[in-house]
């Protein structure tokens, strides 16, 4: 009885505020809609890396609330501060999958009838008795007390992502409610079956809005090739000692999950000649007028313009003051180049692959 009341309530509420709570302004619930539910909650921290490599995490994470027959508690993504889900995405298509409520919303109004101050348990992966500081480090401690959580005892668990009925048998939902975990229940990179969760990541009206309004401004319907050129200073160094290794970061995205191939420096940092080659060659291939550079340092568009002359192709870059702008574009061009090294191309990557559209990769054929 009392689930199906959840589901109503849930129902209820997607049907009456759902543009609000997309456009982040709006909480998702009103008080007293949101039901305990007694399955039981997982909530942890999206704490390693960027966004992209935030983002690979939450899809593996998402699969394993599924699994393990909890509401998620959608973490708040982390910049130099927690960011409301909502800011970036929509609520209702993960839910669509499986049953999840906002951090900030689950903190005030379940958490203080439920959860409250005093009886707050925090759970690190450990094999051996390594003392669980669930606060100690940045992004740890900010953004926990973002969210106004400070932790009372600590569990140390060692059962892998993957072993569901321990985890059920371990920790039951009648003894530990709400699993508070230090880190993200996932692996890095997203392994290959928790790809097409991406499905489900579905851009805020925000953001759609804002990068929509630059394509119409800049080449509206237009058929366009989008590229990424990672190649910042942390890049650089990241890709001096790659040579040799079959897998380095998101690298399984165009060399599979196997291991077999190995990376290369060409991958990773592609030499400009290589850049200026493929560009031209997808180019040609999609009679494209308009090439859309995405970086975090060095746009090449003089050389990309120069390069393309014959073509009589215009480069476009614009260095959105959220990377999440270029993610948007970069998934609505007609072609996609990125760097296979790269979380920030895999999140591209697979958004395209949702929706069948095609990716290269520079150094790789
Ligand atoms: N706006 C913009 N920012 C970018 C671009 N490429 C990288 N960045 C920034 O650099 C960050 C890179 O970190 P991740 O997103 O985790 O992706 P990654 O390329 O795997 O890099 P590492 O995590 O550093 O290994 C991104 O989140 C952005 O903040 C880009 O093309 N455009
Ligand atoms: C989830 O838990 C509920 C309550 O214990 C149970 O009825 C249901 O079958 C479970 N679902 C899955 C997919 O395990
Ligand atoms: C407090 O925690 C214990 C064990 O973790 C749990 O059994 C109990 O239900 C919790 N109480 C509240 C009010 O959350
Ligand atoms: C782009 O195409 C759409 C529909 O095909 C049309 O409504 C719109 O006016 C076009 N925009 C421009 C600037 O040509």
């Amino acid at each position: 009885m009392r689930y199906i009341f959840l589901l109503i309530g849930f129902k209820f509420f997607w049907g009456s505020c759902d543009e609000a709570a997309d456009a982040g302004k709006m909480k998702q619930v009103n008080d007293g809609n949101l039901q305990w539910d007694e399955r039981g909650y997982l909530f942890f921290c999206l704490c390693m890396g960027r966004f992209g490599n935030q983002a690979d995490h939450f899809l593996g994470s998402l699969a394993f609330a599924k699994d393990i027959n909890r509401t998620l508690v959608i973490p708040s993504w982390r910049t130099y501060k927690n960011i409301r889900f909502t800011e970036w995405f929509k609520l209702k298509p993960i839910q669509e999958y499986h049953r999840a409520v906002l951090a900030e919303d689950f903190m005030e109004y379940l958490a203080p009838q439920h959860w409250p101050p005093g009886n707050r348990t925090g759970f690190c992966f450990s094999y051996t008795q390594y003392p669980c500081e669930m606060k100690k480090g940045n992004p740890f401690g900010p953004y926990w007390s973002e969210l106004g959580v400070d932790f009372d005892n600590t569990v140390n668990y060692n059962v892998g992502y993957s072993d569901i009925a321990r985890w059920k048998k371990e920790f039951p939902p009648e003894k530990y409610p709400v699993l508070a975990l230090k880190g993200a229940p996932a692996a890095f990179p997203v392994q290959e079956e928790n790809r097409d969760l991406q499905r489900y990541l579905q851009w805020s009206d925000t953001i759609k809005g804002e990068a929509e309004k630059y394509i119409n401004q800049n080449f509206p319907n237009q058929t366009f090739v989008g590229i990424h050129l990672r190649n910042g200073l942390d890049w650089e160094n990241a890709c001096k000692h790659v040579d040799g290794s079959t897998n380095f970061m998101s690298s399984p995205q165009c060399l599979g999950f196997n291991g077999k191939e190995h990376v290369t420096s060409k991958l990773c940092l592609p030499p400009k000649e290589e850049i200026l080659r493929l560009t031209q060659k997808v180019v040609l291939q999609t009679g494209a007028k308009v090439v859309y550079v995405a970086t975090d340092k060095y746009s090449m568009v003089k050389e990309l313009e120069d390069n393309l002359q014959p073509q009589k192709v215009k480069v476009y870059h614009q260095d959105p003051w959220l990377p999440q702008i270029d993610l948007y574009v970069l998934g609505q061009a007609d072609h996609f180049i990125g760097n296979c090294v790269s979380s920030f191309t895999s999140f591209v990557t697979r958004e395209r692959n949702v929706h069948g559209k095609p990716t290269s990769f520079w150094g790789f054929s």
